[in-house]
């Protein structure tokens, strides 16, 4: 618990918007292991920056080696993996970028939370549900997880062993089972266009 602290004012989110020209938000993808969120947040980040957006994404498992390297994956560890994300993010979105977060994040209390934090910072916070059926995920398994999930070598798996909580309301809902990371990427970008990130 940090005591004695002050907090000191800066420049405020208007005037960088201003002086910057550009708006900064939070793009948060959701769902499960081998989903697609990862590989989405790669092609946004890179279209984003293409057109000249300041954009940096934040992952899941990149994340786990340095910021929250010291959390592992109960239930009251990735509450708190998800809350530092949610500030960081919260960072990135104030400093005019589009901060582009691909986390499982399962429960919906967090991401509510990671959205009321946003919002009373005067920021856009954009749930996107990456949604893909178990079995498909399952077949995918491009690290093998859900083979170890199922032997019982990792314990805690999300959608095996620990829950995923869906969005019911998301802003956006991708089915990458359905559509190509390029067409789940352009429903985010139209999206982006609507809140004036990008022309
Ligand atoms: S969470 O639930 O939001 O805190 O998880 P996240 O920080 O996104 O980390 C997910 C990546 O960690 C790897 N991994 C696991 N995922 C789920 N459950 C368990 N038990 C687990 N152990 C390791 C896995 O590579 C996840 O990455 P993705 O890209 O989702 O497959």
């Amino acid at each position: 618990m940090s005591t004695n602290v002050t907090w000191h004012a800066n420049i405020n989110y208007d005037e960088r918007v201003s002086l910057r020209n550009q708006k900064g938000c939070t793009v948060w993808l959701t769902g499960l292991s081998a989903s697609g969120k990862s590989t989405i947040a790669c092609t946004l980040e890179k279209l984003l920056l293409l057109e000249g957006i300041s954009a940096y994404r934040l992952d899941g498992d990149n994340i786990r080696f340095g910021l929250n390297k010291d959390l592992g994956f109960t239930e009251e560890d990735r509450n708190e993996n998800i809350r530092r994300i949610a500030e960081v993010a919260k960072l990135f979105a104030d400093s005019c970028t589009v901060a582009i977060a691909a986390f499982i994040s399962p429960y919906k209390a967090d991401r509510e939370k990671a959205r009321e934090l946003h919002k009373d910072a005067g920021l856009d916070f954009i749930e996107v549900f990456i949604d893909v059926p178990i079995e498909v995920a399952e077949n995918r398994d491009p690290k093998e997880l859900y083979k170890k999930a199922r032997a019982g070598i990792i314990k805690d798996f999300t959608g095996i062993s620990a829950p995923y909580e869906a969005p019911e309301n998301p802003d956006i809902h991708l089915r990458t089972d359905k559509e190509t990371v390029e067409q789940c990427a352009d429903h985010i970008l139209q999206f982006l266009k609507k809140l004036e990130i990008l022309q």
